[in-house]
């Protein structure tokens, strides 16, 4: 089981997060705003990772330091479970649609950090979300988990479908991602020889 432990505290959060790659997309989340859970939660369904995090952040002054610090809890995790990535699929992509909102996301588990994430959210709030917290999650994942996405919306008017179609493509793409090409499960999918 590809499985990894991050706790993380400083002086505006404190998280504690669990991974498990090989899991069944079962997920405790408490996040300190509801509308980020239900993001997390379907993140981990659609993915098919077991996860858990906990955040105790500095929500009175909003949710900004808590979301960018869960994805680097997130992306530290990620890297970590997967180790030397030996026998990953690495590339994935998807087109999602979420009712009139499609979501067009790309992933490389490569080893380099790059976020291309070009979103036209018509509303700053989601319930108490600012929604542009949802590019300050990304980054923060992709910084920490060495993973190129490219995320980009081909349609959408309301902003949570918009943003759960994002959250629902990057899992989609992350499982399949990470899923093991039995033709090739004793191989680095580089040419490299490393990722
Ligand atoms: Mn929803």
């Amino acid at each position: 089981m590809r499985t990894s432990t991050v706790n993380r505290k400083t002086s505006e959060t404190d998280i504690s997060l669990t991974i498990n790659i090989d899991g069944s997309g079962k997920s405790e989340i408490r996040t300190g705003n509801g509308f980020f859970d239900h993001m997390l939660v379907l993140l981990a369904r659609h993915a098919r990772f077991d996860l858990n995090v906990n955040c105790i952040g500095d929500i009175g002054v909003d949710f900004h330091h808590s979301a960018e610090d869960i994805g680097i809890c997130l992306g530290q995790a990620f890297k970590n479970a997967l180790g030397d990535k030996r026998g990953v699929t690495r590339y994935a992509h998807t087109v999602l649609p979420m009712d009139e909102a499609l979501i067009l996301a790309a992933v490389d588990i490569s080893g380099r950090s790059h976020l291309t994430c070009e979103l036209s959210l018509p509303s700053p709030r989601v319930g108490s979300f600012d929604t542009e917290l949802c590019e300050e999650f990304l980054g923060a994942f992709v910084s920490n988990a060495a993973v190129t996405l490219h995320v980009r919306q081909l349609s959408g008017k309301n902003t949570h479908h918009i943003i759960e179609g994002v959250f629902k493509a990057l899992a989609r793409c992350l499982r399949a991602a990470c899923t093991v090409d039995q033709a090739a499960a004793d191989d680095i999918p580089s040419t490299k020889g490393m990722l």
